[in-house]
C-alpha cells in the first residue's frame, strides 16, 4: 500500500460493496433494533458471510486477507448507517480475533481462528474490571496455576464487553493476575476461555444509551478452569498484549467516529435540501451552510488522520501515537457532527423518526470506548515525552 490520497479501485469497490449491503440490509432494521435493544445474529451472520469477519487474517486460517485500510474503510461504511452493528464487526476483528491472530500458537491459530472468519462465531475482549477501566493494570480477577491438575483456576469479573454475552459468542481473551513481579507490580496474563466454560456466568447488560443493538456482557468468573495451554502468549505478557490489541482496536473506532459523522452530514445535508424555512430550502441560509462546511472540513481532516495511521500500521511502523490521535479526532468529529446534525433537524432531530437521534446517542460512547480521550491525550503527551 502506497501513500496516495486516491482510493484504489478495489478499495472503491469494498467500500461501494459494504454501502450497499449496509443501506440495504442494516437501514431498514437500525430504529427497531435500537428501540427494542436487541442483537441480531442473523444480520451478524450475514456480516459474516459478507466477508467482515476475519478481514485481515490470512486466508491460512480462514481469514480474507485485506489490508488495513480494507477493514477499517468497511467499519466505517457501516458506521455510516449504524453504529451497534460497526461495533460488532470493530470488536469483534480488532479485539477478539485480533489477539489470537498475532500473539496464538500455531495450534490456537489452527484451532479458534477459521470459526472466528467464517460468520459463524464472535469472541470477546475481556480486559475492562468493575474497579479497572482507565488503569488497565488493575485488574482484580486471578487465574492460579494448579499443579495437580495442570489447570489455571480462574476468579472475577468482567464488565463491557463487547460480544461476550451473545449465543454466537464461542470464547474470550481474558486478562487476569498470575502472580507478582519483583518490584511488586501485577503480574498480568492473558488466557482463552471458552465461553461455555463450567463456571463462567455471561449476562447480556441492558439499558444502554448507545450502540443498543450491539451485545455488551457482564462475565463472572467462579472458579473456571482452563488448560495450562490456553495461555496466549507468555506469562507476564498479558498488559502488552492487551495493550497493543487496543492501538489496533483504537482505529476501528476512529473509523465508526468516522463513518458516523459521514453518515450524518450526508442526512444533515439530504435534509437541509428539503426542509424550507422563511420560503427556501434551510441549506441556502448561511447558519445552515456553514454548519455543513464546518461538518465537512473536520471530518476530511478526520479521514486524513485515520487513513495515514492506517498507513503506519501497513506499513509496519509505529503507528500507536497516530491511532491515539485519529481515535480522539474521529471521535469528537462524531459527536459534533451528530449534534450540529441534530440542531439542523430541529425538533425533527429530538425524534426517533429521523436516524439523526439514534447518531446522537452513539456518538457518546466514542468518546469513552476503548480508551477515553482523556486516556487518549495522556497516551499522546507521553509520546511528546510529558
Ligand atoms: N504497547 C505495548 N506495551 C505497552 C503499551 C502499548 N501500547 N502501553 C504500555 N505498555 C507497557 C509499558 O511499556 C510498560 O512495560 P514495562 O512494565 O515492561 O515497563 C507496561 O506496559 C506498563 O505501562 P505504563 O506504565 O505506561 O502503564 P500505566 O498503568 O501507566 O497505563 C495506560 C497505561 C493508561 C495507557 C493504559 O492503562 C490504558 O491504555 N488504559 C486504558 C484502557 C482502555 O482503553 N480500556 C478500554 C477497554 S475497552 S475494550
Amino acid at each position: 500500500m502506497s501513500y496516495s490520497f486516491e482510493e484504489s479501485e478495489e478499495l472503491g469497490l469494498l467500500r461501494q460493496t459494504v454501502r450497499k449491503f449496509a443501506e440495504s440490509e442494516i437501514a431498514p432494521l437500525a430504529r427497531e433494533l435500537d428501540e427494542t435493544e436487541s442483537f441480531s445474529t442473523d444480520l451478524t451472520r450475514k456480516m459474516g458471510h459478507l466477508g467482515l469477519f476475519g478481514t485481515v487474517i490470512s486466508p491460512k486460517y480462514g481469514g480474507h486477507g485485506m489490508d488495513y485500510l480494507s477493514y477499517i474503510i468497511a467499519v466505517e461504511e457501516l458506521a455510516r448507517v449504524d453504529g451497534s452493528q460497526a461495533a460488532t464487526i470493530a470488536a469483534h476483528n480488532s479485539l477478539g480475533a485480533a489477539p489470537i491472530y498475532y500473539y496464538g500458537t500455531e495450534e490456537q491459530k489452527k484451532k479458534y481462528l477459521p470459526s472466528l472468519c467464517d460468520g459463524s462465531s464472535l469472541w470477546g475482549f475481556g480486559l475492562t474490571e468493575p474497579e479497572a477501566g482507565s488503569d488497565a493494570q488493575g485488574s482484580k480477577t486471578t487465574a492460579v496455576f494448579d499443579e495437580r491438575t495442570r489447570e489455571w483456576v480462574i476468579n472475577g469479573s468482567k464488565i463491557w464487553i463487547t460480544n461476550s454475552a451473545s449465543e454466537m459468542t464461542v470464547g474470550l481473551t481474558v486478562q487476569a493476575v498470575t502472580g507478582r513481579r519483583p518490584d511488586g507490580r501485577a503480574e498480568l496474563s492473558c488466557l482463552i476461555v471458552p465461553a461455555d466454560a463450567p463456571g463462567l456466568t455471561r449476562r447480556a447488560m441492558k439499558g444502554k444509551m448507545m450502540w443498543r443493538a450491539s451485545n455488551t456482557g457482564e462475565l463472572y468468573f467462579d472458579n473456571v478452569r482452563v488448560p495450562q495451554d490456553a495461555l496466549l502468549g507468555k506469562q507476564g505478557e498479558g498488559f502488552k498484549i492487551m495493550m497493543e490489541t487496543l492501538d489496533g482496536g483504537r482505529l476501528s473506532i476512529g473509523a465508526m467516529g468516522l463513518g458516523l459523522a459521514k453518515g450524518a452530514l450526508a442526512m444533515t445535508i439530504k435534509y437541509a435540501k428539503e426542509r424550507k424555512t422563511f420560503g427556501v430550502p434551510i441549506a441556502q441560509h448561511q447558519a445552515v451552510a456553514f454548519k455543513l462546511a464546518e461538518m465537512a472540513t473536520r471530518i476530511e481532516a478526520a479521514e486524513g488522520l485515520l487513513y495515514k495511521a492506517c498507513w503506519l500500521r501497513q506499513n509496519n511502523k509505529p503507528y500507536a501515537k497516530v491511532a491515539a490521535m485519529a481515535k480522539l479526532y474521529c471521535s469528537e468529529v462524531a459527536e459534533f457532527a451528530a449534534r450540529e446534525g441534530q440542531q439542523t433537524f430541529g425538533g425533527y432531530g429530538l425524534m426517533k423518526e429521523y436516524p439523526i437521534e439514534r447518531f446522537y446517542r452513539d456518538a457518546a460512547l466514542l468518546r469513552i470506548g476503548e480508551g477515553t480521550s482523556e486516556i487518549q491525550r495522556l497516551v499522546i503527551s507521553r509520546y511528546l515525552g510529558c
